[in-house]
C-alpha cells in the first residue's frame, strides 16, 4: 500500500514532513493535546522529536522549554517517557502511569491534574483548561474528503481535533487499515443548556460514524510513522488475584440466584492489571454466558472471551493488548470488528450511559478503610501512583461498584484495609462491594458501623484483623459521635507508623 493510498487527500499528502520539522511547529509553553489511551494509538515520532528539541533548549539554558500535555489516558515511553526525561512537561493531565512522570510529579517538578476521564472533553469545551494550541493525533489513514480513520484508541481525539488551533497528524503505516469501520464517533454532543439525551441503549449500539472530522486547513503537518503500539506483555494471574476472582464470581452467581442480576449479568467494566485480568479469566471459565462489556480498555482476556463466545460484544475507547493478543486480533480482524466498538472516552465513560446500561464496575484499588472509602491513586497520602482514570466515572454511576485488592502489600508490611484511607478517591457512598483474597464484603444497605464489622471480618488479612477490631472497638467507646466512629489521633497512625518503621 503506497502512501497515497493511506493519505487520499492531496492537500494533506502535500503536507508530509519530517517529525523534526513538525515538532518545530509546537511553540514552547503550548497546551498540546495528544492521542493515546492505555498504551494504544499515541503519536510515536513527533513527541520524541519534540523531546529532543526541548532538551536542546534546556541545554542552552531555556528553563521554560516545556509544554502542557493533555492526552486520553496513559501513553508510552516514546511519549510520556521521552518528554518527561527531557524535563519537557510543565503540566500533565488527565492520567499517566509512566515512571519518570510519576517521579517528577512526586518531586514537585511536574504539575499533575488527575481528572475523571469523562470530564476531560467537556472541560476542554467549557474552556476550563485554557486554549488548546496544538493537537498531535495518530491516525490510520485519511479519506479523499479529509475525514480521518482513527487508530487503536479514540480517547479525546475528537475534542482535540475540534478544539486545537493547529493539528499535526501522524499517519501510522504499522496500524492495520482494516481497523476502518471499528470506531463509532458521536458528533451529537452539545454545550449546556442545549444537550440532548445520548441515543445509546445497548452496549453495541452505533450512534455516530466511523471517522473523525478535521478541517484540512488546520492541519499544519503530516508525519508518517511505522511503529507498533507499546503492547505490554501479559502476566498470568497470581494466586491472590485468582482468589479475588473466585470470590467475585461466587458473589455474582449469588446475585443471579437472588434475582437481582439477569443470567447474562449486565454490561461489564473492567479496570486494567493483574486482578482485572484474573476476574475476566474466571468469567471466561465460569457459568455465565451471552455477556457484554461497556468499558474503557479492552485487554487480552476480553479478547479471549469474545473468541470463546462468552462475551458477545465489547464497547471501549482503546485496544490495550499484548503483542500476542494483538496478532490474534489482526489475524481475525473481521470477526472482532463485528463485536468491538471503539468510542470517544466522553461516551465510553459517560455517566448517563453507565447509569442507563446498569454497568457492573470492577476496579482495583490501593487501599480501603473499614467504612468502605477507597483510595485508588495515592501511596501513603502524598505520592501519586497513576491516577483516578475512569474508575470514578464508573464507580459513581454503576449498577454495582466493586473494588478489589490483595489484603496486604509490600510482602505484608502494609495492610490494604486501614482505619482511614490516606486519600479519598471513591467515598463510601460510591462503593458497594470490597473484595480481597480473604473474602468479599457486600456493603449494600449497611450503615457505617455495620460496614466496618464486615470489612474487618471479611477482607482484612488475619495478621491485621485484631488490630482493626481493637481500633474499631475503641472508636465505639471513645468517639464523640457514633455514626462513623474514629479515634482521630490514630486514624492515620497506621500510615505514619509505616513511614517511620517500614511496617504498619
Ligand atoms: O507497587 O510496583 O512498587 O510493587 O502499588 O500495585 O498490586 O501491582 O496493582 O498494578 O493492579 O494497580 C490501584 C494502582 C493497582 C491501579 C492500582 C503498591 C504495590 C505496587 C501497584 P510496586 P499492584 P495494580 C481503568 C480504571 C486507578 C485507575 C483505575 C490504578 C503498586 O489499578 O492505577 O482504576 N487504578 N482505572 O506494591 C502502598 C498500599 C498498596 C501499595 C498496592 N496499600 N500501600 N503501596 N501498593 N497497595 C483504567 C483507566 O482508567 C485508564
Amino acid at each position: 500500500m503506497s502512501l497515497a493510498d493511506r493519505i487520499r487527500h492531496p492537500a494533506l499528502l502535500a503536507k508530509v514532513m519530517s517529525a523534526e520539522d513538525a515538532a518545530g511547529l509546537i511553540p514552547v509553553g503550548a497546551n498540546v493535546g495528544m492521542s493515546g489511551f492505555t498504551g494504544a494509538g499515541y503519536p510515536k515520532r513527533v513527541p520524541q522529536a519534540l523531546a529532543d528539541r526541548l532538551a536542546a533548549l534546556h541545554a542552552a539554558g531555556r528553563e521554560d522549554a516545556r509544554i502542557s500535555l493533555w492526552t486520553g489516558a496513559s501513553t508510552a515511553p516514546e511519549l510520556d517517557g521521552a518528554l518527561a526525561k527531557a524535563h519537557g512537561i510543565a503540566t500533565r493531565l488527565p492520567y499517566q502511569s509512566d515512571p519518570t512522570c510519576r517521579q517528577q510529579i512526586n518531586a514537585g517538578e511536574m504539575l499533575y491534574l488527575d481528572m475523571h476521564l469523562s470530564h476531560v472533553p467537556q472541560f476542554a469545551w467549557f474552556g476550563f483548561l485554557g486554549k488548546l494550541d496544538v493537537a498531535v493525533v495518530e491516525v490510520v489513514g485519511v479519506l479523499p474528503d479529509g475525514r480521518l480513520i482513527p487508530s487503536t484508541s479514540v480517547g479525546n481525539n475528537k475534542t482535540w481535533l475540534d478544539q486545537a488551533e493547529r493539528v499535526i497528524l501522524e499517519v501510522n503505516l504499522r496500524q492495520n487499515p482494516a481497523l476502518e469501520g471499528i470506531h463509532d464517533i458521536y458528533y451529537g454532543t452539545a454545550m449546556p443548556p442545549y444537550r440532548q439525551p445520548i441515543p445509546l441503549v445497548h452496549p453495541g449500539d452505533r450512534i455516530g460514524e466511523p471517522y473523525l472530522h478535521c478541517d484540512p486547513d488546520k492541519v499544519a503537518a503530516v508525519v508518517v510513522t511505522d511503529l507498533p503500539d507499546r503492547n505490554s506483555t501479559f502476566t498470568p494471574p497470581d494466586a491472590a488475584s485468582a482468589q479475588i476472582a473466585g470470590h467475585l464470581i461466587d458473589f455474582l452467581q449469588h446475585e443471579v440466584k437472588a434475582g437481582r442480576l439477569p443470567r447474562d449479568l449486565l454490561p461489564l467494566q473492567s479496570g486494567v492489571g493483574n486482578i482485572a485480568n484474573a476476574v475476566l479469566a474466571g468469567l471466561d471459565e465460569g457459568p455465565f454466558g451471552n455477556l457484554t462489556a461497556y468499558t474503557e480498555v479492552l485487554q487480552d482476556n476480553m479478547l479471549a472471551m469474545l473468541r470463546s463466545g462468552k462475551l458477545t460484544l465489547a464497547s471501549a475507547s482503546a485496544l490495550s493488548l499484548s503483542p500476542q493478543a494483538y496478532r490474534e486480533f489482526e489475524d481475525h480482524i473481521a470477526f472482532y470488528k463485528e463485536r468491538i466498538v471503539l468510542r470517544p472516552q466522553g461516551i465510553s465513560n459517560h455517566p448517563e450511559l453507565i447509569r442507563r446500561l446498569g454497568v457492573i464496575a470492577m476496579n482495583a484499588m490501593i487501599e480501603a478503610d473499614i467504612y468502605g472509602n477507597v483510595n485508588s491513586t495515592h501511596i501513603m497520602g502524598s505520592s501519586i501512583m497513576n491516577g483516578i482514570g475512569g474508575s470514578g466515572d464508573f464507580a459513581r454511576n454503576a449498577f454495582l461498584s466493586i473494588f478489589m485488592a490483595p489484603s496486604t502489600a509490600k510482602g505484608g508490611a502494609i495492610s490494604c484495609i486501614v482505619p482511614m484511607v490516606s486519600h479519598h478517591d471513591h467515598t463510601e457512598h460510591d462503593v458497594e462491594v470490597i473484595v480481597t483474597e480473604q473474602g468479599l464484603a457486600d456493603l449494600r444497605g449497611l450503615a457505617p458501623t455495620q460496614r466496618a464489622r464486615l470489612v474487618i471480618e471479611r477482607c482484612a488479612h488475619p495478621a491485621y484483623r485484631d488490630a482493626l477490631r481493637d481500633y474499631f472497638d475503641r472508636a465505639r467507646r471513645t468517639a464523640p459521635g457514633q455514626h462513623t466512629p474514629h479515634v482521630l489521633d490514630e486514624a492515620l497512625g497506621w500510615h505514619t507508623r509505616y513511614l517511620r518503621t517500614g511496617h504498619m
